[in-house]
């Protein structure tokens, strides 16, 4: 009789075993994102106790983005970038708490750049609402010191992105581009398991998901858009409903399993939207497309914006590529 049980795969298990798709690969990768699932596993420590080691609430700073900084935000951006300085798979990082490029030292520096928001929604943090780190890979391109074009990179060059969600469980998506892949952590063993693979977003979103209280700075096209949704529901059938959280990274989540359109339209007034380009949209929208979905910021694919700041902001329109489809036609419609 075997005494075997049969965990499952682990993150690093699966990572390693599509290591051999990429012949040039070096085990960086699978090192990195081995790490990053640490990253995790740290964060969702501190998540967990938050309201009972008081580390609720806000430091008193304000960060990059004018945006009050939780305390969470702070230990979250301190956490990921000590585990990835340490990897040895880093050469620089970008994040949304910090005003400037992180370069690792060249002595422990490795191929990759990663770009990130260390904890996405945190303004609900305190509600206990579902929070999450999300993730972009690159390879570096400059062989001797890091320069800022390393980082400034549009979201066509990814070769990873993901996220970590700390929610009813804590979980983490990946993709290297060939799928998109889901662990959820087992707190009795510190691992992360495989427990569904080759993601594919719904052919159609059931699901509507905008913040309607931005109403007064949508463009001319958004709010004839949502009637349009809601005129899919009829007396015989509900086919659509609203679901919004506010923590892109949740809302993104459940719309890649559930099927549902996210909108966060650029302010009419300014043209200038919320959503950041290299660390929320691109590798949302990379996870999206590699799920068989789309992201567009309205006249084209996110991932083909060309970032000028490290806090470039866009609007976003992510999920099922008929729902953004339809959107993109909408915003022709209204602005011929
Ligand atoms: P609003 C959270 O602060 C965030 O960056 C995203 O997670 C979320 O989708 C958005 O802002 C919410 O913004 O304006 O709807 O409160």
């Amino acid at each position: 009789m075997s005494l075997a049980v049969d965990f499952g795969v682990t993150l690093t298990q699966h990572v390693l075993s599509r290591q051999s798709r990429f012949p040039e690969a070096r085990g960086q990768f699978s090192a990195l994102l081995t790490q990053i699932g640490v990253a995790g596993k740290l964060i969702a420590a501190q998540v967990r106790r938050a309201g009972l080691i008081e580390i609720w609430g806000a430091t008193g700073e304000t960060n990059v983005q004018g945006e009050t900084v939780q305390k969470l935000d702070r230990i979250a951006n301190d956490t990921f970038i000590d585990v990835l300085r340490r990897s040895g798979c880093v050469a620089a990082m970008a994040s949304e708490e910090e005003h400037e490029v992180i370069e690792v030292p060249p002595e422990t520096a490795g191929g990759y750049v990663v770009a990130f928001d260390p904890l996405d929604g945190s303004s609900n943090i305190d509600a206990n609402v579902s929070i999450g780190t999300i993730f972009a890979i690159y390879q570096r391109r400059s062989e001797d010191e890091v320069l800022r074009s390393d980082v400034l990179r549009p979201g066509r060059e990814q070769v990873g992105a993901g996220y970590i969600i700390y929610g009813p469980s804590t979980v983490l998506v990946y993709t290297d581009g060939q799928t998109v892949d889901l662990f959820t952590l087992d707190p009795s063993c510190g691992e992360f398991f495989l427990t569904r693979e080759n993601i594919k977003m719904p052919a159609r979103s059931k699901l509507l998901s905008l913040n309607e209280s931005n109403e007064p700075y949508w463009p001319a096209w958004t709010r004839p858009y949502v009637d349009h949704v809601k005129s899919r529901n009829d007396a015989e059938k509900r086919r659509v409903s609203s679901r919004h959280i506010g923590s892109l990274v949740a809302d993104f989540h459940r719309n890649l399993l559930m099927g549902g359109i996210f909108l966060y339209p650029a302010d009419a007034r300014t043209n200038v939207g919320k959503l950041r380009v290299l660390y929320e949209c691109n590798p949302l929208a990379f996870i999206a497309e590699v799920a068989g979905g789309a992201a567009s910021f309205g006249q084209g694919r996110i991932l083909d914006i060309e970032p000028k700041g490290l806090h470039d902001r866009t609007g976003l329109f992510i999920g099922p590529a008929a729902d953004v489809a339809e959107i993109e036609e909408f915003i022709r419609r209204y602005s011929a």
